[in-house]
């Protein structure tokens, strides 16, 4: 992660009266930049989360604040009776000027979070309570967004999870070979062929537009340290109308194998169909009061169809000289692709006991 950025500086914008102290590049995610920031408050020291808004990707910061404001402040009232309320839901620092942002001379767009302590997000799942608490935090999140006041959320990413045209994406990415790269990826460019007519069931099938996250990984719930429990959705930058399915998808692909997402070691890649049950019951257990017959019947489709998205759009970016992720080594896109690719054989050997096991819910 870069560490070119002079957050103290960029701090200064912000209504926080605290003196700064320290700034640290945090987590490990694909697009934005995060940092861990220290603050001194007398004797005690505060941490808050700073986030610079990769705006290449999301090329509006502006409407995706605009969203993530409104979606913030709903939540908050939501939760605002419960126990330890402000863990609970992100909470912007506005800056200055009033707004929940600041575009610092380079035309970087920045923004403030109160840090939630004693809860940590993880990269890989080790427990079924773990699945079982995420999964009920992601559900409990599109139950709570559910009545979100109108007007319809921006787009942030248009089409974000319309697998056709990533699909599209990836065939065009294989037939310009820009970098010259497709002949080291034969097995999965072929892989991912042969596997075209998954790519548009869930947009025909008729299911209903929520207010859904998009990018429910599971390092995007943070698990309370004492309890356990899914305290906190994070990483709000995808939050717009969606399907239902695209979340659940995403926990399957995130929380059923113990490996991480580029492990090189592909023996370790594997449905575990016990993470996959806590899966299912942790999200019934908040959404399956609102989700309809149709949804429920994809659960275990959607798993693969999310898996399938992500290894195409990695696959496309290697193939494209790794333009859109960030990546530590030639082949950390490859790598990442294979893993998906490496799941959704497991998923396929499983597909029938896991539809088997959400009927029977
Ligand atoms: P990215 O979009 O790059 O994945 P995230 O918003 O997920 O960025 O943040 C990266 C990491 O920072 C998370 O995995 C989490 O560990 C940590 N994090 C983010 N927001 C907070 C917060 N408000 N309090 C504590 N930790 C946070
Ligand atoms: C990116 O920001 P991060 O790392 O949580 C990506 C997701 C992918 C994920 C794969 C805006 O998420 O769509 O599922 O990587 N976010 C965007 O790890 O493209
Ligand atoms: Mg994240």
């Amino acid at each position: 992660m870069s560490p070119k950025h002079d957050v103290g500086a960029i701090a200064s914008h912000f209504q926080i009266d605290d003196a700064f102290l320290s700034s640290t590049p945090y987590g490990s995610g694909h697009i934005n930049d995060t940092y861990c920031v220290i603050f001194s408050q007398g004797a005690v020291t505060v941490r808050y989360i700073f986030q610079r808004i990769n705006h290449r990707i999301f090329t509006n910061p502006a409407a995706l604040m605009e969203n993530i404001e409104r979606v913030t402040s709903h939540l908050a009232a939501r939760v605002s009776s419960e126990p330890d309320s402000l863990r609970r839901v992100l909470s912007l620092i506005p800056a200055h000027d009033g707004r929940f942002w600041h575009v610092d001379p380079e035309r970087n767009y920045w923004r403030a979070y109160r840090f939630i302590e004693r809860a940590r997000s993880y990269d890989t799942v080790t427990s079924t309570n773990q699945a079982f608490q995420a999964a009920k935090a992601f559900g409990r999140f599109q139950k709570l967004l559910a009545d979100l006041p109108a007007p319809r959320l921006h787009d942030t990413i248009p089409d974000f999870h319309h697998t056709p045209k990533r699909f599209a994406n990836f065939d065009h990415a294989v037939n310009s070979d820009v970098v010259g790269r497709a002949k080291s990826a034969l097995p999965e460019i072929d892989f991912a062929y042969k596997r075209h007519a998954i790519t548009a069931i869930l947009l025909t099938a008729g299911l209903p537009e929520r207010v859904t996250h998009n990018d429910t990984k599971f390092n995007n719930v943070m698990l309370d340290d004492s309890t356990g429990e899914g305290i906190c959705v994070i990483d709000l930058d995808t939050v717009m109308p969606g399907l239902a399915l695209y979340d659940f998808g995403d926990m399957v692909r995130t929380a059923t194998s113990p490996s991480l997402e580029d492990e090189k070691d592909l023996s370790k890649v594997t449905m575990q169909f016990p993470m996959f049950e806590a899966l299912v019951r942790g999200y019934l257990a908040s959404a399956g009061e609102f989700l309809t017959k149709e949804e429920r019947q994809y659960l275990a489709f959607s798993g693969k169809l999310i898996s399938f998205e992500m290894g195409l759009r990695f696959l496309a970016d290697y193939l494209a000289g790794d333009t859109y992720y960030k990546v530590n080594r030639p082949d950390h896109n490859l790598d990442r692709c294979r893993t998906q690719f490496k799941l959704i054989e497991s998923i396929e050997q499983q597909e029938g006991k896991m539809n088997r096991l959400v009927d029977s819910l």
